[in-house]
């Protein structure tokens, strides 16, 4: 993959907010140069999706251009290339996290697959009627479903442990709720709705202390924030290439080789089997007895494409930069008659949520759309945590490392005028 050219690298920056180049890497993000409704777009909508780079579009491009075969089976040259980027791809989201082995990688369509693969492989290996599975109440449904389905099937319950006002988890009281039947702990690392940074790396430590393996819903995180899972030292991992600035239906399921090897299959089919026969059927090694069927073989390119892209950033910078519009934002935000910040936590990613007395957050959002400004307004997923705070939705906006505090003004003024109109 070619270097990346608006990538901001030490040395090269020039002063801003944070030390971080915005400008220049704007450049590598055409959609953020569009109108909206004739007026500049400001996209601060990025928990739901992000955009995707130049480097990101032409290496797709490319590989339908130039490379496109089914992976693993043919002897031709065209189906041996793709295989190659499709495993170079592996090694960069192993590279990613710092998993110790590329087979530790699996490819699903998203954190949600990957979430749907370890509720139901793994506690069909593991779980008898009458066990448990503890989340936390700041959940995205994603990782709250699978487990009531899978509690359906193998007869386990769920266990929820309570978050405080600033929208914290509450460790002692999660502490407390790992039991002897509890047989695996699946926690968000951050919120998706309200932007709280979950101490991982002590919620995996009480969890091993009483034999638990923990599942890190990384879906938020891995866009603002290097994950080293040896050092967390999780169980599992999941995350979603099109939130890291890659494309849509790709994402990635780390899990520790020795559990994996120990997990049924999720799904049947092709590229899962070593040897079929009508009366029994031998898998295939990790990873690809979790990979059944032809994958999204130039989404996981272009996620290794999006991997380059982020590994050439200043990523700490970037990361100044996030926590720099988060402060200015809440802020500013806070200063508007009527706002309720909502997540109030001590550790935040750039992801602030608010209610605006008197407006529904449905107005706000199709107010400031007219002004060009993408925000997200609903229970973003994450029902059961709004009732926690006892509103039935929020305003969202969440930064990329490509906002500005320009943006930020812009959405304060259109928060200021959505008051004026609707009160
Ligand atoms: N977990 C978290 C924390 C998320 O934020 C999301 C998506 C998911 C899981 C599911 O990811 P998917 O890629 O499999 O869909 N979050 C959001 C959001 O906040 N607004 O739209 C999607």
């Amino acid at each position: 993959m070619s270097a990346v050219t608006g990538a901001v690298r030490p040395g090269t920056q020039r002063a801003g907010e944070g030390g971080f180049d915005v400008e220049r890497v704007r450049k590598d993000f055409p959609i953020l140069h569009r109108e909206v409704h004739g007026k500049p777009l400001a996209y601060l909508d990025n928990a739901a999706s992000s955009q995707k780079p130049q480097q990101v579009i032409d290496t797709i491009s490319r590989f339908y251009s130039e490379s496109n075969a089914n992976i693993h089976r043919g002897v031709h040259e065209l189906s041996q290339r793709a295989t190659d980027l499709y495993e170079d791809a592996r090694r960069k989201a192993a590279g990613l996290l710092n998993a110790a082995e590329d087979r530790e990688i699996i490819f699903v369509r998203g954190t949600t697959e990957a979430i749907n693969l370890v509720a139901f492989s793994y506690l069909k290996k593991h779980a008898r009627p009458g066990d448990e599975v503890l989340i936390s109440a700041m959940e995205h449904q994603s990782n709250i479903v699978p487990w009531q389905i899978a509690c359906e099937v193998f007869g386990t319950r769920l266990r929820v442990a309570p978050v405080n006002d600033d929208g914290e988890l509450i460790l002692h009281e999660f502490e407390k709720l790992i039991g002897p039947r509890t047989k695996i702990v699946s926690v968000v690392h951050v919120s998706n709705s309200i932007g709280t940074v979950n101490p991982v790396r002590e919620i995996v430590e009480v969890a091993h202390r009483k034999q638990v393996p923990v599942l890190i819903d990384g879906a938020q995180a891995v866009p603002h924030m290097p994950v080293d899972v040896r050092a967390l030292g999780c169980d599992f991992y999941a995350f979603s290439g099109h939130k890291i600035f890659g494309p849509t239906g790709v994402g990635v399921l780390y899990g520790k080789a020795e559990l994996l090897e120990d997990m049924p299959p999720y799904q049947g089919g092709g590229e899962m089997i070593s040897v079929v026969t009508f009366q029994k059927t031998h898998y295939n090694v990790i990873p690809y007895k979790f990979e059944a069927g032809t994958p999204n073989i130039a989404g996981g390119v272009g996620l290794g494409a999006a991997i380059d892209y982020l590994n050439n950033l200043d990523r700490a910078a970037a990361r100044r930069h996030e926590d720099d519009l988060l402060a200015y934002a809440t802020e500013a935000v806070s200063r508007v008659p009527g706002v309720r910040i909502i997540g109030t936590a001590k550790e935040k990613a750039s992801i602030l949520s608010f209610t605006l007395e008197g407006v529904h957050p449905h107005d706000i959002g199709t107010i400031l759309d007219r002004d060009g400004i993408a925000v997200r307004t609903g229970h973003h997923c994450t029902q059961p945590l709004m009732q926690r705070f006892g509103v039935p939705a929020t305003a969202r906006a969440s930064f990329a490392f490509y906002n500005t505090r320009e943006e930020v003004d812009r959405l304060v003024e259109g928060l200021r005028k959505t008051k004026e109109m609707m009160t």
